[in-house]
């Protein structure tokens, strides 16, 4: 008994003066280690009897209990004054003004180019609508009337997440809009930005690229209502007052009709130009929402139909600012940020007044 009562006394006066971590980790080792002392007596219990053993044993695991909470304690008070040390030691000032010589940073094409898109569609009276970027089967496929066959849903096409629940990355951002199908009445009218993902990597693919998409649902929206809006977008975003445009039948799961928009545009040195008579490109799909997709949202087809349209948002930055490759937007190369990125504005956007999926959490 002596010996253990002298074995805390001295645990004690060490602790008192363990005045770093590691000293306190020493100590621990010292007592509670595989070799240390509370540990050596304990082996001791073998050779006693049943009865010392009890009351032993008891008081053993008691003053081990003690030199345990004790150590914490002094840890977590070490710890404490070493972190409040670092915050005066690391004390940032934010009165202070800016150094003349701090480089100012850019504003990369893609958040520049995603500003200016939804300012226009602001304007023609869109929502902003958003939604997570890991989507199950249902939100992604099933509710857009994907078939379980379609390549979209393959392995090599779509990330899919390692525990095997069968979430993925969402591969364009409809998924958005059929939540918020799910969540509000019609007349909707909304758009929807974001990240997307897919597994592919070349000139004009990265596995993460960004996409906006668009709906509108009433009773009487048509297929002229989508051309007439897409043209205006096209005109507003490039600056133009006749941008070449042409539509081409195509087909989606989730559309019907569905149709391509191409811009007239021109390729030198890799860089594209919107212009007339050169060339066509592809860049973006849109149609009448399938009939299907509305009674997926629980909207009745009979009364009501929308248009529904999807396009790359890294595609149009190239395009508007003549970035021949798609690679080099997400390579973080601050050489390219200064030349392609834009210089912010201190006037607040016209989308600050935009409210998120209309005030509903998604
Ligand atoms: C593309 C272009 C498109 C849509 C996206 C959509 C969304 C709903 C219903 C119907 Cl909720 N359509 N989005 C429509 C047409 C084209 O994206 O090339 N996609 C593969």
């Amino acid at each position: 008994m002596t010996d253990l009562e002298d074995l805390k006394a001295e645990a004690l006066s060490l602790l008192a003066k363990a005045e770093s971590p590691e000293k306190l980790d020493d100590l621990r080792v010292a007592f509670l280690g595989k070799k240390g002392k509370i540990t050596e007596i304990m082996k001791t219990l073998g050779s006693m009897d049943a009865e010392q053993r009890k009351t032993f044993g008891a008081a053993v695991n008691k003053a081990k209990d003690e030199i345990q909470a004790l150590i914490a304690e002094k840890k977590e008070k070490l710890e404490a004054e070493a972190l409040n040390l670092r915050l005066k030691a690391e004390a940032i000032d934010v009165t202070l003004p800016p150094r003349p010589d701090t480089e100012q940073g850019r504003i990369h094409p893609v958040t520049q180019v995603t500003e200016e898109l939804l300012a226009i569609f602001a304007q023609m009276g869109f929502e902003l609508a958003e939604g997570p970027d890991i989507e199950d089967d249902w939100h992604c496929f099933e509710a857009l009337n994907i078939p379980k066959s379609h390549p979209a849903r393959q392995m090599q096409d779509t990330f899919y997440m390692k525990d095997g629940g069968g979430d993925i990355l969402r591969t364009q951002t409809s998924a958005v809009q059929i939540r918020t199908m799910d969540n509000k009445k019609p007349p909707l009218r909304i758009v929807c930005p974001g990240r997307t993902y897919r597994c592919d990597y070349d000139m004009t693919h990265t596995p993460m690229f960004h996409q906006i998409e668009g709906l509108v649902v009433d009773k009487t929206t048509t297929m002229g209502h989508l051309k007439g809006c897409l043209v205006d977008v096209m005109k507003t975003f490039f600056e133009v007052d006749d941008v070449p445009v042409r539509f081409r039948p195509s087909y989606f799961p989730f559309t019907e009709p569905s149709a391509e928009m191409d811009i007239g545009c021109s390729r030198e040195n890799g860089e594209f130009k919107i212009a007339k008579d050169k060339g066509w490109m592809e860049i973006l799909g849109c149609g009448m929402v399938h009939p299907n997709v509305l009674k997926n949202c629980g909207i009745d087809p009979a009364e009501y139909q929308g248009f529904a349209f999807g396009f790359g948002i890294d595609r149009m930055a190239m395009l508007k600012y003549g970035i021949p490759d798609l690679r080099t937007f997400f390579e973080g190369d601050i050489r390219w940020m200064r030349h392609y990125g834009f210089i912010p504005l201190d006037e607040p956007s016209l989308t600050t007044g935009l409210s998120l999926n209309g005030g509903l959490k998604l």
